[in-house]
């Protein structure tokens, strides 16, 4: 049996967990929170709730807690974040990539040593919501400012987080050289098909007729080439590397995510190799989709285009590379 709290000031009113509960406990008040969400609540009794957590895990607000830590005070379940709020429009899965890796560095015992580096794009303001060192990069130069502050401080974990228009556009060249070189970082690689924060433009990962504001007829890849898939790229270079493509748009793939997160870690811990976790995430406003109908265009119509899974691993001991 679980306890389940909702903070309705926190829920944006996505609805995710409302799809997620198996036993559809949860649903939407008549009424709105104090920043104009119609918020969720639970429709049952305690006793009702399995306990599954699979709400909370969906959820990218820090606003559900189904009791997973005997001591939990609070929603925010890692003390990797902070209690702030984020600003991301509903149904943006930012929010669970921040939780997955602040949980992630806690679980290892990194959070101590954790730098992050978040350039322009959505996430610009993650140094508001993740409770360690954060350092700001110029567009697409995050992979740049990583090695500097690895190479001058081996023993810090350094990762990098990129949206798609930042890493894969104006940043191309700098993750393909820092991938190249085999620096012993971590990126986190937020794939939603579109630049986020300047108004839903067509990005290098935008898919073959997909409708952003400078594609208004669908992306024509005789005019603009097709999708660019960095993992795959990244991954037939002859360096050693852990190459691996997750998502973020519900429970299942939010767990998945967490064991790639948690290996890219465990390798840049180890001294490995660089790591590079791509994660296919949600843009409901700039893909004109409610939160529940982007979910689904991650399922039907992005992961073809970018399967799930492992692309890389580094030789283990004693291999070849
Ligand atoms: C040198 C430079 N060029 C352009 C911009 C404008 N700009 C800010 S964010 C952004 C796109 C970000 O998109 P993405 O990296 O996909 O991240 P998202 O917002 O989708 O999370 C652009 C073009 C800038 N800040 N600096």
């Amino acid at each position: 049996m679980g306890s389940v709290a909702i903070d309705d000031v926190r829920c944006k009113g996505c609805g995710r967990c409302i799809v997620e509960c198996p036993r559809d406990l949860i649903g939407y008040s008549n009424e709105l929170n104090e920043r104009g969400y119609q918020y969720v609540v639970f429709k049952g009794e305690p006793e009702d709730c399995s306990g599954c957590a699979l709400c909370a895990i969906a959820c990218p607000d820090e606003g559900i807690e189904v009791w997973r830590r005997p001591d939990a005070q609070t929603f925010v379940t890692t003390t990797g974040l902070t209690e702030r709020m984020t600003h991301y429009c509903p149904g943006c899965t930012h929010g669970v990539v921040h939780r997955i890796t602040a949980e992630v560095l806690e679980e290892l015992g990194l959070l101590g040593r954790a730098v992050g580096i978040a350039p322009v794009g959505c996430s610009v303001l993650a140094y508001e919501y993740f409770a360690f060192d954060m350092f700001e990069a110029a567009h697409g130069r995050a992979p740049a400012v990583a090695t500097g502050a690895k190479r001058a401080r081996p023993e810090c974990i350094v990762f990098a987080y990129q949206g798609d228009g930042d890493l894969a556009s104006i940043g191309g060249n700098e993750i393909l050289h820092a991938a190249n070189r085999g620096e012993k970082i971590t990126v986190i690689f937020i794939n939603n098909a579109v630049y986020g924060m300047t108004g839903g433009q067509m990005a290098p990962t935008t898919l073959p007729g997909q409708v952003t504001t400078t594609s208004p007829f669908g992306r024509d890849v005789a005019d603009t080439g097709r999708p660019l898939r960095v993992s795959e790229l990244l991954a037939s270079l002859g360096t050693p590397a852990f190459i691996a493509r997750g998502a973020a748009h519900d429970s299942k793939s939010a767990i998945k995510l967490k064991q790639y997160i948690k290996r890219a870690f465990e390798y840049q811990r180890d001294g490995t190799c660089f790591s590079f976790v791509e994660v296919l995430s949600t843009c409901p406003t700039n893909w004109g989709l409610s939160p529940n109908e982007a979910t689904r265009w991650v399922e039907e119509s992005m992961k073809p285009c970018y399967p799930v899974g492992v692309l890389k691993e580094p030789p283990s001991e004693g291999g070849e590379t």
